[in-house]
């Protein structure tokens, strides 16, 4: 069976490409969901592309995918340096978890500064731009491979 790789997006990551273009690029969710499922797909992998603004159905989809994923790639947002919950949640997850942020966060505030996710990802990509995803998934073929 084809083995899936789940790929979270945490609040208002839907407003990529729309807004904030300086901090955060040109493209849409739907532009990098897209680059990942196609390299997903050329390794024999599908993905699972998913955003959601509230804490609890982040946390939810990272149970579903306690069963149903190989491996994680989750930009948790402003989650990222507040959900104890997602952290939590990521815990439980056997399969490798891979981190992305799109901008710098070591070059701007210092809340940002901290992961709790940090704490469980085996990786972390930060300032690479929305080209991160697609690094992230490059590394999460071959940790599955
Ligand atoms: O750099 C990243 O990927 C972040 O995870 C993005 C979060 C921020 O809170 C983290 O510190 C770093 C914010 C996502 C907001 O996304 C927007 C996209 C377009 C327009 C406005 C917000």
């Amino acid at each position: 069976m084809t083995e899936t790789i789940y790929i979270l997006n945490g609040p208002n990551l839907n407003l990529l490409g729309k807004r904030q273009p300086e901090i955060y690029g040109y493209d849409t969710l739907e532009d990098i969901e897209g680059v990942c499922t196609e390299l997903a797909a050329d390794a024999g992998y599908a993905v699972r592309f998913l955003q959601s603004n509230h804490e609890g159905q982040i946390v939810d989809w990272v149970h579903e995918a306690r069963s149903e994923a190989s491996g994680i790639v989750i930009n948790p947002a402003a989650y990222t340096h507040t959900s104890v919950a997602i952290l939590d949640a990521l815990n439980t997850f056997e399969g490798p978890v891979l981190e992305v942020h799109i901008s710098n966060v070591h070059k701007r505030e210092s809340f940002r500064h901290h992961s709790y996710v940090s704490l469980r990802a085996d990786g972390v990509i930060a300032g690479f731009g929305t080209e991160g995803y697609a690094l992230a998934v490059r590394r999460m073929i071959s940790l599955l491979g």
